[in-house]
């Protein structure tokens, strides 16, 4: 028992290390700094909470055992005790919630200037809109991938993996819904892991200010190529994005220059009208990894096979 765990920790330390030297990825987004900050703070209570109860219950095995002490002592209770270890947890555990009650607030508050995107999950793959550069009906969504992609793809096994762009130094919202079963949209430097579910739309938003490129996964069994649902989350410059909605725009079909106002969504309550409600009733729009978008939610029918499905 003990030379198996033992193969375990030496299996299984560098293994961790190797991927997150020094514990978690560097947060990216002034979110997931929020939540790694509570994690360390709530990690030191808990670390000296561990200390102060163990050593002294260590020390008391040892000091007052059996064999140096063969009479026992009779006393008990002491009220003072028992006050300071009812107040002290409790104290502590209001610190913590109140904590968490407020960056649980500021995660689930949508920013007033945020752009927004929408963001569905199917069986296998992603789907991302830009609602705030469509217009009169026409959605305008990512550049699909049409080549494998090269990094996590191996001989027989090809994954294409879509990749959202988003300007830097801009909150982003994501409405994430799906097109079939429950996924979730997870990327560990970005701060956000939300379930995305069919018939429903959940929010999330982070920011990026620097330009750079971040691998997220599906995080939710979702089928057999659950492991397929890779994604990445591409911050460009805001002048770069600008270029990359235009050309978007005229693989919708639309003049490249955007002229209606952008969408607007009061702080905390989304009211945009995602691309899954917009279009109820019509036939599903394929797109060309495979994969149905929402709009197959509203008219029930079944998600297509992804490339590697096949
Ligand atoms: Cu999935």
């Amino acid at each position: 028992m003990r030379s198996l765990l033992t193969l375990f920790l030496l299996a299984a330390v560098p293994a961790w290390a190797s991927i997150h030297p020094g514990g978690f990825p560097p947060q990216m987004s002034p979110t997931g700094q929020l939540i790694d900050n509570l994690y360390n703070i709530i990690f030191i209570i808990i670390a000296v909470i561990a200390f102060t109860v163990a050593v002294p219950i260590g020390y008391v095995l040892w000091r007052f055992r059996r064999a140096r002490n063969p009479r026992p002592a009779t006393f008990s209770h002491s009220t003072t005790l028992e006050l300071l270890w009812t107040i002290i947890p409790a104290l502590i555990c209001i610190f913590i919630s109140y904590e968490s009650y407020f960056a649980m607030v500021k995660l689930r508050t949508m920013p007033a200037d945020g752009m927004n995107v929408e963001v569905v999950g199917y069986q296998f793959g992603w789907d991302f809109y830009y609602p705030d550069a469509s217009e009169n009906g026409t959605h305008v969504k990512f550049d699909a991938p049409s080549q494998p992609d090269a990094a996590l793809s191996t001989p027989g096994h090809e994954r294409y993996v879509p990749t959202l762009v988003v300007p830097t130094g801009r909150p982003i919202i994501l409405h994430i819904t799906s097109a079939d079963v429950i996924h979730s949209f997870y990327n560990p430097h970005l701060g956000f892991k939300i379930d995305a579910f069919p018939g429903r739309i959940n929010y999330v938003w982070f920011e990026v200010d620097q330009p750079g490129t971040w691998l997220g996964q599906c995080a939710e069994l979702c089928g057999a190529n659950h492991a397929d649902m890779f994604f990445r989350v591409k911050a460009v410059s805001p002048a770069e994005f600008a270029d990359y909605i235009k050309a978007r725009r005229v693989d919708a079909g639309l003049p490249p220059v955007h002229v209606e106002s952008p969408t607007t969504i009061v702080s905390g309550t989304p009211t945009l009208t995602p691309v899954a409600a917009s279009v109820p009733g019509t036939a599903p729009l394929v797109n060309t990894t495979g994969g149905v978008t929402a709009t197959a939610l509203i008219s029930g029918t079944p998600g297509n096979l992804s490339p590697s499905m096949k």
